[in-house]
C-alpha cells in the first residue's frame, strides 16, 4: 500500500478535534490521572457521562508508576483490593490485609478500563485556571481554563482555552492545584472547617487512608476533591505507597457525582 504523509497528518490532526470538540461540554473534568482520577474517570464513564481527564505530563499514573521510591510494586489493604479485582489487575496477598500489584499493570489497566469506557484523556495538558459563575445566587465552578504542557514550562506567553462542565474533580495529588488557584485568585470560602486549605499533615497511614474517603467531597458549589488532594485540603496526613485509599476516593467521588447528576 502506498503511504502518504499528509493523510496521516490529517488522520490525527482530524481525530484529535473531533475528540477535543466531544470534550467542550463535559458531564464531570478531572485534573490529574493519578490513581484517584483515573477511578473516578472508569466509574463515571461506565454510567454513560461525558469524562475527560487533563493530565499535565506525558505520562498517565501519577504517582502510582513508581511504587515506594521507584520499586514499582504498590501495596493495598484489604477494603481497597475489590477494586483491581474488578479491574482485572492481579494480586497477591503478601501478609493478611496486605496485597501487592505489579504498578506498571495497575496504572496500565486502570487507564485502559477508563478509556475503553469512553474516558477521553487529555495528556500534556494543565488546567492553569477554573471559570465562574454564579449560579442560583451562589459562585459555582462551571469549567476549567486549560493550556499545553509544553507552553506552560517553556513560560509562552500564549492564552489558553475554555471548556465547561457540570462538575469539577480536583484530582492532583499533594499539590492541590486546581482549588490552591481557586483560593489564591478569589475572595471565596471553601467547605472546610477554616473555609481555606487546612493543609497536609506528615505520615500516619491508618489514619490518612480513613480519611482520604471522609475527605473526598464537594469542597466549593460544582468541585469536588478526591485523592491525595483531599487529605491537603481538608488537613489530613499522608499514607506513602498504600494506594487503597486513593481507589476508594476514586469511586466515592464518581458515585457522589452520580447522585447529584441523576437527582438522586
Ligand atoms: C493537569 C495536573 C495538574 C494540573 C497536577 O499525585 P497523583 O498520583 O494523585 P492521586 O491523589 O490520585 O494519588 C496520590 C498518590 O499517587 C500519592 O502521591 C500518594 C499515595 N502519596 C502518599 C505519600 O505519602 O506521598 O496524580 C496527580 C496527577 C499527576 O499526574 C500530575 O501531573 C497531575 O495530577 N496534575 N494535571 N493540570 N494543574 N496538577
Amino acid at each position: 500500500m502506498a503511504i502518504d504523509e499528509v493523510v496521516i497528518t490529517e488522520a490525527i490532526a482530524t481525530t484529535f478535534f473531533e475528540k477535543f470538540r466531544s470534550s467542550l461540554n463535559l458531564d464531570v473534568a478531572i485534573v490529574g490521572a493519578g490513581p484517584s482520577g483515573l477511578t473516578a474517570s472508569w466509574k463515571l464513564a461506565e454510567k454513560g457521562y461525558n469524562v475527560a481527564i487533563f493530565e499535565r505530563k506525558l505520562s498517565i499514573g501519577g504517582g502510582m508508576w513508581g511504587g515506594g521510591m521507584m520499586w514499582n510494586i504498590i501495596v493495598v489493604q484489604e477494603e481497597g483490593k475489590h477494586i483491581l479485582d474488578e479491574a482485572g489487575i492481579p494480586t497477591k496477598k503478601f501478609k493478611e490485609g496486605y496485597y501487592t500489584a505489579d504498578a506498571i499493570t495497575a496504572t496500565t489497566t486502570l487507564a485502559s478500563k477508563a478509556t475503553l469506557a469512553g474516558v477521553k484523556i487529555f495528556n500534556c495538558m494543565s488546567v492553569e485556571d477554573v471559570m465562574l459563575r454564579v449560579v442560583d445566587g451562589e459562585k459555582r465552578v462551571t469549567g476549567i481554563v486549560v493550556n499545553s504542557s509544553p507552553i506552560e514550562i517553556a513560560g509562552l506567553h500564549v492564552d489558553p482555552v475554555v471548556i465547561k462542565c457540570k462538575f469539577l474533580i480536583d484530582s492532583t495529588g499533594h499539590d492541590l492545584e486546581v482549588i490552591n488557584t481557586l483560593i489564591r485568585k478569589n475572595d471565596v470560602r471553601l467547605l472546610t472547617p477554616s473555609g481555606k486549605i487546612e493543609g497536609e499533615k506528615s505520615m500516619w497511614a491508618e489514619i490518612a487512608e480513613a480519611h482520604t474517603i471522609e475527605n473526598t467531597k464537594e469542597v466549593f458549589p460544582g468541585l469536588y476533591v478526591a485523592g491525595m488532594a483531599a487529605n491537603a485540603c481538608f488537613g489530613s496526613y499522608r499514607m506513602g505507597p498504600i494506594f487503597g485509599g486513593m481507589l476508594l476516593s476514586g469511586v466515592k467521588v464518581a458515585e457522589e457525582i452520580h447522585k447529584k447528576l441523576s437527582n438522586k
